[in-house]
């Protein structure tokens, strides 16, 4: 799906600002025509943002179930012969849309965009009405897998919570931007860029797809603007002799102009694209870019912020990228969902390799108390073919949405499923069997570390293996002479087992910023500090170790529980993007030369 931009033949229109907005506790908005006649007692909400904290209510920041937004707008007249389109980047999780009372369309994923045609319900001359009914309900048929849990209480009310397998806050609403954006009539459908670089030569293929009527013009020109080179068709390559290759530390980027264009050569429409030439190799369990080892050094992150909750926002995104660069970081995943485009535009500008996740998180059965062990979910039916369907759904769309951005070096299927079950062998075929058809990007799945090396069923499937690492925080915990040692024997027993390639996806500790301790002693700073500088000195010792990358960025709001004060605080920054003593320690480790290779 193409994001939406503005040329001569496109326009767009930002509908993000303050909606109106109500809590629908017993669900009778349809009933009651809100679609139509609009919500009768709003109160204001920023769109986007997540609707939990920005009020003082208790109510609001834990509700349940349906809740509505309502904005309106006039359409320019000179929109009329366009096709008109409503867009959302991602609304959490479920969503339904209707324009001036007619429905429109809906949504079941909370990470992803969607878009409808809407040409047919706007108004040239009176005001359009957009309403948008969310609902932060999770079930086991979706990403994110969840459950609503019904009691009734003493005083006879029933009380609704939810029960989720995965550590952040369910924050909900219109997350990311809304935009009205137009297209001619005879437009460019999609656009696949692939790009390839021997040392020297750059190559780039270009496929689009567009109505047979019109013809297909390609301009490729440099950062100052300067052609390339022109070609016609729906399919075509270039070549660029002495490219500049995108990476980390020269993020290059070429600028490839599409037209469609009539048979008398009349422009229909005009699309445009960043394009960075490189190239993405697993080869001899090393990560190749552009033909050279590189070691991935960042963080897992979080679209969290204080106050807008998952809401999209440039403020705090920039700022994590200015932190991440300053601590040497030339890496980060999209943990545990696919991220706002906008993210990822920023990922191929500013110069960051991405591990781009889908929502695949959760896949793992709590412990059974009584027992200590885990319940499975793949093989007592828990994880259904409806599951699998929508997983492999949002995987597709991941691909289809990110794969032009060169920031992006891999896709990650799912973040710590039941991969020791032997159920889970099949369903994890059938993705990968999915992205290999539709990309030839590195594949990983990330591993709790709960998953024994020789008894997973999955990681031979993939390319590269991630690993998240807690031994000495919730093994053994505050014995960091015993993590290390745990944590040397489950890299080898890895490292034996498996030809692939390893990145360390999680390591970290909760720290609370301030807390000094000498002797270091869990949860201070100092403690935070050892963590660190042991585990790098582990990895150091395995050459089939290619990244680090540390849990998390920054700290990040999760459900109340007793292993939880305020949110996760494992973050090497605070919630609010202030470093901790442990960022120098990166900073030291990421900015200086580490051993051969790395
Ligand atoms: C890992 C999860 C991550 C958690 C982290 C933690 O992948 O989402 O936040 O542990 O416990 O298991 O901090």
């Amino acid at each position: 799906m193409l994001y939406p931009r503005m040329t001569e033949k496109r326009q767009k229109k930002p509908l993000d600002g303050v909606w109106k907005f109500q809590l629908d506790p017993s669900g009778k908005g349809a009933g009651e025509r809100w679609p139509s006649q609009g919500i009768p007692s709003p109160i204001h909400m920023p769109v986007p943002s997540s609707y939990n904290d920005i009020t003082t209510s208790e109510e609001i920041r834990d509700f349940l179930g349906d809740v509505w937004y309502e904005t309106s707008t006039y359409v320019p007249s000179d929109w009329m012969t366009e096709r008109i389109i409503l867009r959302f980047g991602a609304v959490a999780h479920h969503a339904k849309v209707w324009v001036n009372g007619h429905f429109v369309t809906e949504s079941h994923n909370g990470f992803l965009p969607f878009e409808v045609d809407v040409t047919a319900f706007v108004n040239e001359e009176k005001m359009n009405r957009i309403i948008v009914k969310v609902n932060n309900e999770l079930t086991w048929d979706m990403l994110p897998p969840g459950e609503v849990i019904e009691k009734v209480t003493e005083d006879g009310e029933t009380k609704r919570t939810l029960h989720q397998q995965h550590d952040f806050f369910n924050y909900s609403g219109i997350h990311r931007s809304v935009f009205l954006y137009t297209t001619p009539q005879t437009f460019i459908h999609s656009l696949k860029i692939g790009t390839d670089f021997n040392g020297e030569t750059g190559m780039i293929t270009v496929q689009s797809e567009s109505p047979p009527s019109a013809f297909v013009y390609y301009s490729l020109k440099d950062d100052q603007g300067e052609i390339i080179a022109e070609r016609q068709g729906n399919t075509t390559e270039i070549q660029v002799p002495e490219a500049e290759a995108w990476s980390p530390e020269n993020p290059y980027l070429y600028k490839l102009d599409v037209y469609l264009k009539d048979g008398e050569g009349t422009i229909l429409d005009h699309y445009y694209l960043n394009v960075g030439i490189r190239k993405i190799e697993v080869k001899d369990e090393q990560l190749l870019l552009n033909g050279s080892p590189i070691y991935l050094k960042g963080f897992g992150k979080h679209e969290d912020a204080v106050i807008r909750g998952k809401g999209y926002d440039p403020v705090t995104n920039l700022r994590d990228m200015y932190l991440m660069k300053e601590t040497g970081a030339n890496s980060f995943r999209t943990a545990h969902y696919p991220y706002a485009e906008e993210v990822l535009q920023l990922a191929d500008e500013l110069g960051f390799l991405v591990i781009d996740e889908t929502s695949a998180v959760g896949l793992l059965s709590q412990g059974v108390p009584a027992t200590g062990n885990l319940e499975p979910v793949f093989s007592n039916g828990k994880i259904s073919s409806r599951l699998k369907e929508y997983h492999l759904d949002t995987l597709q769309r991941l691909i289809e949405r990110d794969r032009n951005h060169p920031s992006v070096i891999m896709w990650s299927l799912s973040n710590e499923a039941s991969t020791m079950e032997p159920e889970a062998e099949v369903y994890y075929k059938d993705l990968v069997e999915l992205v290999r058809k539709l990309d030839d990007r590195p594949i990983m799945n990330v591993n709790l570390m709960l998953i024994e090396p020789e008894k997973c069923f999955v990681s031979k499937l993939v390319d590269i293996i991630g690993l998240n690492v807690y031994f000495g925080w919730y093994s053994t915990p505050g014995d960091l002479k015993a993590g290390t040692a745990d944590l040397r024997n489950y890299l080898d027993r890895w490292a034996k087992t498996h030809d692939q390639p390893i990145v360390i996806t999680e390591y970290g500790v909760d720290t609370v910023p301030g807390l000094h301790k000498v002797p270091a002693v869990m949860f201070s700073e100092e403690f935070q500090v050892q963590f660190l500088e042991k585990y790098h000195n582990v990895f150091d010792e395995f050459p089939e170790v290619v990244g680090e990358q540390v849990w998390n960025f920054a700290d990040f709001m999760t459900k109340q529980d007793t292993v939880r004060v305020d949110g996760n605080k494992k973050g090497i920054f605070t919630r609010d993007r202030q470093p901790k003593m442990a960022q120098y320690t990166l900073q030291k480790r990421w900015k200086s030369p580490l051993r051969e290779g790395k």
